[in-house]
């Protein structure tokens, strides 16, 4: 059985346009890729200290894999990506979160793993929200039925851009 799953993608550390491009050719290999949104800039959300820019964007895939291997591959395609271990809001090279998993509502907590879905912040995320309603806009958020178009209207999304190169 194949699902539908949503990952937002963010880099903002080194060539970060190339690190996306690198993100998305791993990620076809995990099964079908059916949409890409295009690529938002927006200044660092939710963080501190200064830093870059990030760039993100907004896949939809179906895959085999369960919640778990899709999970597990894709902090795999993270650490071959460069990204080394490092603190909550740090820069970084690669960032692939698991937006939606189909309909599930997932929250394990295993000795090496902490995975939530749908993701936790994303609905108060701009950078998350623009990307995602480009590619799927009548998507509903799973768990609390509603619309995302309806979250978005509540989030301030002036500071996302897209992104020419
Ligand atoms: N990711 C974060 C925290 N803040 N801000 C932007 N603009 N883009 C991100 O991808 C991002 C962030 C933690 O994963
Ligand atoms: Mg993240
Ligand atoms: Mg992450």
């Amino acid at each position: 059985m194949s699902e539908l799953v949503y990952l937002g993608l963010g880099s903002n550390l080194g060539d970060r346009a190339a690190n996306l491009a690198a993100a998305r050719k791993q990620i076809a290999e995990l099964g079908a890729v059916c949409r890409e949104s295009s690529i938002y800039e927006s200044p660092p959300w939710g963080i501190e200290l200064p830093q870059n820019d990030y760039l993100n964007q907004v896949i939809e895939l179906r895959t085999e894999l369960d919640a778990t291997q899709l999970l597990l591959t894709l902090q795999e395609i993270e650490r071959e990506l460069g990204r080394g271990p490092h603190g909550r809001g740090e820069p970084r090279t690669i960032d692939i979160d698991i937006l939606l998993y189909g309909d599930a509502e997932i929250a394990t907590t295993a000795p090496d793993y902490t995975l939530f879905v749908p993701h936790q912040a994303m609905n108060e995320r701009a950078f998350v929200l623009v990307p995602l309603l480009e590619i799927s806009p009548k998507l509903v958020h799973p768990v609390i039925g509603v619309s995302f178009r309806e979250l978005v209207d509540s989030v301030d999304v002036s500071m996302v851009k897209p992104w020419y190169g």
